[in-house]
Parts: C-alpha cells; sequence; structure tokens
C-alpha cells in the first residue's frame, strides 16, 4: 500500500543535507558556495540543521535535478547519516520533488518552501499572515494534486482510483475556495490601505522608499530617519510589514517614507506576487533608496539581486538612490575614505545618488535627508552620479 506524502512548509527542526547545482549554460553571478552558504542561514532560520552539502556541476539542467550516479551518492549519504530532509537549493517542480523523495526515502524541501517557511515563522500582522497563507496555497496546490496522481499511480486499481479522483476535486475545490477568499481580502485590506495613504498626504507628498537585502538595515535607517520603533534584527526577513512615516525635507516639505520586506537571491516568484500589496509603497514610490550591506562578503551579488528583482517588478524607471550602509564595520570613522574598489564593481551609473551611512552610529543621516531633499528639487540628469560622499 502507498504510503501517504503530505507537503508541508509549516516549521521543522531536523538534519539536513543542502544539494546546490552549478549549471555552466546559465552563467549565474552568484557562486554556488555563496548560494549554498545562502540557504544554510535560510534553513537554521527555518530550524533545520545543515550538516552536510552535495553539489554538482553540470553542461544543462538535468530533469531530475541531479545526475543518476549524484542521487545514489546522496541516497548513501542520507541513510548513513541520519538524515531527516534535503534540501535543494531551487524550486523543485512537483514531479522532480516526487521522484527526489522516491529515491532518497525521505522529505525534500526546496528553497521556495525554506523561504516560505521563514516568511510564516515571522509573519505577525493580519495582513503578512494572509499573503504568506496566499503564498503557501499556491506553492501546495499543484503539489496537493501530483500527491493524489501519484498514489493512483502506484497503487492503482480497485479502491484507490475511485475515491483517489474524488479527493483530487474535493481537495482542489477546498483549496481554490480558499484562494480566492484570501485574495479578497487582501484586495480589501490594500484598498484599506491606499485611503490610509491618501489622507496622510492628500495624495501630494513624494513617496520615498527603503529598499534592498533583507538585513541590509533597512529598518535601522527608518528608525533613525523617523525615530520609530520598527524591529531591526540580525536575522533573515525581520520585516514583513510595510510602515509609513511622515519625514521633512530640508526645505520644509514633506514626504512618506516606507520601510519594505527584504529581497533574497532567487526570491519566490509567487512571494513576490503574495506580496504586492506589502510592496505596494515601493510600487508607487517617486524615490527608491536602495540600501546595501557594504560590510557583507556578498554585497555586489546582493546588490545586483535587487536591482534585478525591482526590474521583474517594473521598478526600472523610479529614481533611485544607493545607501551603502553599515559603513562603521568597514572603517572606523565616518570621514575615513572608502576604498573605491567596492564602488567600482557596483554600475553607480544606475544611480542618481550615492550616500554612505551607519544607521547605528547614526553616520551620514545628515547626507541621507539633504539628498533625498535635493532629488526632489533638482531635475533628475541621467548618469551623472552626484556624489553626495564625503570620501569619493
Ligand atoms: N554595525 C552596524 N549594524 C547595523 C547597521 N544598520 C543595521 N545594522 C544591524 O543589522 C541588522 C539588520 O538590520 P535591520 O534594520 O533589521 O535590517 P533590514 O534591512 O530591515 O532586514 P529585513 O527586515 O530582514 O529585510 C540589525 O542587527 C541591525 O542592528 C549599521 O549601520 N552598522
Ligand atoms: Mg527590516
Amino acid at each position: 500500500m502507498a504510503k501517504k506524502r503530505t507537503y508541508s512548509t509549516g516549521p521543522f527542526r531536523e538534519r539536513a543535507i543542502l544539494v546546490g547545482v552549478n549549471v555552466r549554460s546559465q552563467g549565474d553571478y552568484w557562486s554556488l558556495d555563496d548560494s549554498l552558504a545562502e540557504l544554510s542561514e535560510l534553513a537554521r532560520a527555518a530550524g533545520a540543521n545543515p550538516v552536510e552539502r552535495f553539489t554538482q556541476s553540470m553542461n544543462r539542467p538535468s530533469p531530475t535535478y541531479l545526475g543518476k550516479g549524484k542521487i545514489e551518492q546522496l541516497a548513501h549519504s542520507v541513510k548513513h547519516k541520519k538524515i531527516d530532509t534535503v534540501i535543494f537549493d531551487d524550486e523543485l517542480s512537483p514531479n522532480q520533488q516526487r521522484t527526489l523523495e522516491d529515491k532518497l526515502g525521505v522529505k525534500v524541501i526546496d528553497r521556495t518552501a525554506l523561504i516560505l517557511d521563514v516568511f510564516a515563522q515571522r509573519a505577525r500582522s493580519r495582513e503578512g499572515r494572509l499573503q504568506i497563507d496566499l503564498a503557501q496555497t499556491e506553492y501546495l496546490l499543484p503539489r496537493l494534486a501530483g500527491q493524489w496522481s501519484h498514489l493512483e499511480r502506484l497503487g492503482g486499481g480497485v479502491g484507490t482510483r475511485g475515491p483517489g479522483e474524488t479527493q483530487i476535486e474535493t481537495d482542489r475545490r477546498l483549496v481554490r475556495h480558499k484562494l480566492s477568499r484570501v485574495k479578497k481580502e487582501i484586495s480589501r485590506v490594500q484598498s484599506q490601505r491606499n485611503q490610509q495613504r491618501m489622507q496622510r498626504t492628500g495624495g501630494e507628498a513624494k513617496i520615498v522608499s527603503l529598499v534592498g537585502y533583507t538585513n541590509a538595515g533597512k529598518s535601522a535607517l527608518f528608525n533613525r530617519i523617523t525615530r520609530s520603533g520598527v524591529i531591526e534584527r540580525n536575522q533573515l526577513f525581520s520585516t514583513l510589514d510595510t510602515t509609513t512615516r511622515n519625514m521633512w525635507l530640508p526645505s520644509g516639505t514633506q514626504a512618506t517614507i516606507s520601510d519594505t520586506v527584504g529581497f533574497v537571491h532567487k526570491l519566490p516568484p509567487i512571494l513576490v506576487a503574495a506580496f504586492r500589496a506589502t510592496l505596494e509603497e515601493a510600487l508607487e514610490a517617486d524615490l527608491l533608496l536602495q540600501v546595501v550591506d557594504i560590510s557583507s562578503p556578498y554585497a555586489i551579488e546582493q546588490a545586483q539581486v535587487v536591482s534585478d528583482q525591482l526590474l521583474d517588478m517594473g521598478l526600472g524607471d523610479t529614481p533611485r538612490m544607493l545607501v551603502l550602509n553599515k559603513l562603521d564595520l568597514v572603517v572606523s570613522t565616518a570621514y575615513e575614505p572608502l576604498s573605491l574598489c567596492m564602488l567600482d564593481e557596483i554600475d553607480i551609473s544606475e544611480f542618481s545618488r550615492v550616500v554612505t551611512t551607519s544607521a547605528t552610529q547614526g553616520w551620514g543621516m545628515t547626507e541621507l535627508r539633504d539628498a533625498i531633499g535635493a532629488e526632489f528639487s533638482e531635475p533628475y540628469e541621467e548618469n551623472t552620479p552626484g556624489l553626495s560622499l564625503h570620501q569619493v
């Protein structure tokens, strides 16, 4: 009798192997090692204990994700190292996931499920919970259907097929019903938020939005600028809800500034779609402050991921300022020259200005405020970054 499978994105604490592939034809600027280092952090954030890494280089993506021999090696490791879960660094198709579970005999999770899991643990507000609920349900829907067809394939015959099919239909109907309910609720929350925005600004104030990689220091900067108490923590995805406050510009006019959810490498598209309501502030922004943690060894890759994802969200034309944060971790005083090699590697022509800050030390706050003010009072000149840096 076939074993019933369940796919869950709920919390788990298990011994895990991390698996990634390097596909030469895809030429990712993010190295496999770096990607797995981040996957390991995500796994820990979700409560798992990564004990080993498995990698494979290949010319083309494999329909089974890994080559046959590699899957055998992996199965051997799973058995001998008492592994509970194998975590893959890319989103697996429902078929790949099922085949790999069959071959490995343990639970198989992909990067998407892991990110959904971390989000689910962090979600506090009603809107955040609704959005993660939507993303998880969208993720589970095709896997749910696959789960039953798999049972039919294996069990088949009398006593399974009929009830199985009925069950698929019932499950799909229930899940679709849930999806439409959650979507309706999200759009209600979204229209309330739009109303609030209009009331707050009369629809006239400029909208500034902090965007950037998770853990870059967006909330810390937001708190510094607006004297708010948004949670800032050394962990992935502290912020899931957008917070908006008014801020005064040096000219005496008001703008609104928003703290938003962070980005991550290979951010699941279903999550971006589900969090569209939360990202509304960024979508409507007159100016994006792209925050980069310059102390991170992955600063360049992280900046690139965020630029690419903003482009995917249709924000390629919104004026963008580069905020190099955590300056205190790379220099000892605010006025020490910053090595230019880093700036050489980031394409600063994408940005209207570059400002360096330390949110924790309060460095660069006046410069940041001035730069935002200047952005709204001067004509935007393309490809002439007005570097308001003391050190460039
Ligand atoms: N040393 C130093 N630490 C900083 C600075 N800015 C932020 N941090 C720390 O970095 C960690 C992450 O900061 P957050 O403000 O929560 O980062 P975030 O970009 O909002 O992250 P998410 O909400 O997860 O997307 C916290 O522990 C902050 O105290 C800085 O300029 N210098
Ligand atoms: Mg935050």
